[in-house]
């Protein structure tokens, strides 16, 4: 099954939504990936299409448009704008990045549901779903609110609660509500378009579980769960407004689901861009095709899709691979879109301009490849400063401005090879196979440990060499130096395209020429005489200061966060206690008392010892007030006590009644006093 012949790549990157912008999770998990595979394809001079675009539907959008007062449009024309931007500010160039909201997509995406309905690949099933009496539409689950019947939150939606995490279904929500009106929905019956994914099942068995054992291992794993828990049909059309309307009679107010639409979105973008020649990329055994995607959309890419092209037949190919990575945290925490914990794509290109290759480097040195991994700024700082400057930047700014101070930037020639001069040479071979192999295995952090390897080669032979002191005796030695120098660098400047395509520009603009990947290792690469052009520095450092700046930044989020969770937390009202007789309420003896002396009870935060004036005597009580009352703030002060409360040894005092006081359920407590000072002793009835 596994074709190694292909003639060419179709690489697609996962459609971002445009309900809100990309962060460093997304660049990590896909479009970084991609985009190496795809420049080191390039590189090789191979023929290559890299399509990705703005996934426009679903309901988030929805909520947000409703949110902002604004029409679903507005929102996905914002945030395509934006997530454009930032791809093209980091160096990915997608050959298209089209929309699925474009004409033509929804003229792709119904006449790819046409075809499948007219030829009986689907089933329809009837099925209750809530229903908005006022509103009088269908309500997608995210539009039913109500308690959550895990933790008892309020707000949760019908497929979640944010709160506990926990999946729902809009029928376990206590007291659920419609989003758009607040009516109570009701279920009504409705009738939807469903795939038989069970049909394809054993066909997806043999495809991907006997026939891509190479895939990576959370991906083959995930299918493997999916299969062996037998595939059930799946809906691919939905009661809304939003979306690709369904292009069959008596299918009015639905539109097709937007994991049905969205990956068609890729072959809609392709004909957009090539519309005489989008079938040689979709329909030919040459054309090797590998969807780069998060985790979350394992099954989508490796059982949805490729059900849906099987079923529509026509030739259409089906991935070579889905090398889905995991997750990015972000300073230990998981990052999270709503609670605006995350780097945003095009808030870093502002605040670090020029550092685009950093982020780059960073994310793909800290790649969530086979589990989820960290992002923290302190390391962004220490692997942009002590590896990119130090290492890669300060070899090659030594090797050129020496080139310039000693042969007027003219490669000089080299003499006779030294063991070190050849020792240095001969690792860069290896390094090269080893990055090829792992580019193609789709293991990027290595294949940059690889790159970073040549430049340590480079750094560590300058600096043995130390052609700066042997120009003061040996002209002639110092030039097979820097020779050997300008081939490195040259290798470092095809190497590090994938990576840090900003850099690896510069640098070809510096070593002036144009250089492919099969030169990497090459004899004489660089030919002497050769000029090269001025240095320039290649990296900068990240200063503390900058540092500082992001996380203030996060630990104001946080503040806030705990904030609002605090003032959540404080709301809460506790439940009435079971009824009683006025019998029980009239047994109690409540008065109002005076204060005159009050202490903390040794070696104990939260106790006080107060003495009180009760009108009928003088008495001790102890009571556990000390975190909010200092002893001085007590004195003097009219409370009301439990004056027959059973008298209670605490600490070995005596404590003869009980103080009342309004507890808030976060803890904070108050004692009671009359609204206007009375005689000690006065009942409260
Ligand atoms: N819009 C991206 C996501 O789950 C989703 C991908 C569609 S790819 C066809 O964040
Ligand atoms: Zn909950």
């Amino acid at each position: 099954m596994k074709n190694d012949n292909y003639k060419r790549t179709l690489v697609t990157c996962a459609l971002p939504y445009a309900n809100g912008p990309i962060h460093i999770g997304h660049l990590a998990g896909v479009y970084v990936p991609a985009d190496i595979y795809v420049r080191y394809l390039r590189m090789r001079g191979e023929e290559v299409l890299y399509v990705c675009g703005s996934d426009e539907h679903g309901v988030p959008i929805t909520i947000k448009a409703r949110q902002q007062g604004c029409t679903p449009q507005d929102i996905v024309d914002k945030y395509h704008a934006i997530i454009d931007d930032s791809f093209k500010a980091l160096g990915i160039n997608f050959d298209i990045y089209g929309r699925t909201s474009s004409k033509v997509h929804s003229k792709n995406a119904a006449a790819f549901f046409k075809k499948l309905y007219d030829e009986g690949k689907f089933i329809t099933k009837e099925s209750e779903q809530y229903y908005d009496p006022e509103a009088k539409t269908f309500l997608a689950d995210r539009y039913i609110v109500g308690t959550c019947p895990k933790c008892g939150a309020e707000g949760a939606y019908g497929d979640q609660c944010e709160k506990c995490g926990s999946t729902l279904s809009p029928e376990e929500l206590i007291n659920p509500k419609s989003k758009l009106s607040g009516a109570q929905p009701v279920k009504k019956e409705t009738t939807h378009w469903y795939l038989p994914l069970q049909d394809y099942e054993q066909w997806l068995r043999e495809w991907i579980l006997d026939g891509h054992k190479e895939w990576k291992s959370n991906v083959y794993g995930q299918v493997k769960s999916w299969l062996d828990g037998g595939l059930q049909p799946r809906a691919v059309t939905r009661d809304l407004e939003w979306g690709v309307p369904v292009p069959v009679e008596g299918a009015e107010g639905k539109v097709l689901y937007v994991w049905f639409d969205a990956p068609i979105g890729y072959i809609s973008n392709t004909i957009e861009l090539l519309p005489d020649s989008w079938e040689k990329w979709w329909k030919s055994p040459d054309t090797k095709l590998v969807h780069f995607i998060g985790k979350d959309n394992i099954v989508f890419h490796c059982i949805v899709f490729p059900a849906m092209l099987k079923a529509y037949g026509d030739g259409f190919i089906l991935p070579e691979n889905v090398p889905a990575n995991e997750f990015l945290n972000l300073e230990g925490d998981k990052i999270s879109t709503s609670k605006n914990w995350a780097v945003w794509a095009h808030e870093y290109v502002k605040d670090f301009p020029g550092k685009e290759d950093a982020l780059r480097y960073v994310l793909t040195a800290n790649a969530p490849e086979t589990k989820d991994n960290d992002f923290s700024w302190k390391d962004f700082q220490q692997r942009n400063n002590s590896e990119l400057v130090a290492i890669f930047g300060n070899f090659v700014n030594r090797a050129i401005v020496l080139t310039h101070k000693y042969f007027e930037g003219k490669v000089p020639a080299a003499g006779e090879l030294q063991d070190v001069d050849r020792a240095a040479l001969s690792e860069i071979p290896a390094l090269r196979e080893s990055l090829e192999k792992n580019i193609e295995l789709y293991h990027f952090r290595e294949a940059l440990k690889d790159a970073m390897g040549i430049a340590r080669v480079g750094n560590k032979y300058i600096s043995d060499t130390e052609p700066w002191k042997v120009a003061k005796t040996d002209m002639a030695r110092c030039a097979t130096i820097l020779n050997i120098s300008m081939q490195i660098c040259a290798d470092l400047a095809v190497a590090f395209e994938p990576f840090t395509p900003f850099a690896a520009q510069r640098l070809r603009k510096m070593l002036n020429m144009d250089l492919n990947w099969d030169m990497i290792g090459q004899d004489e690469l660089i030919p002497a005489g050769h000029c090269i052009g001025e240095a320039e520095l290649l990296f900068t450092k990240v200063e503390d200061e900058e540092v500082k700046m992001q996380l203030d930044r996060l630990a104001a989020i946080k503040a806030e966060k705990e904030a609002a969770l605090k003032e959540e937390a404080a709301k809460v009202v506790a439940p009435l206690k079971a009824g009683i007789s006025f019998d029980d309420f009239d047994k109690m003896d409540i008065r109002t008392a005076t204060v005159l002396e009050a202490e903390r009870v040794p070696k104990t935060d939260k106790l006080l010892k107060l003495t009180i004036d009760t009108g009928i005597d003088k008495r001790t009580i102890v009571s556990g007030i000390a975190e909010y009352y200092a002893p001085e703030d007590m004195i003097g002060k009219q409370i009301c006590i439990l004056a027959n409360l059973e008298p209670r040894v605490i600490r070995g005092i005596e404590s003869r009644g009980m103080i009342l006081m309004a507890r808030q359920a976060d803890g904070k407590m108050r004692f009671l006093t009359p609204q206007e000072t009375l005689n000690n002793g006065s009942q409260i009835s």
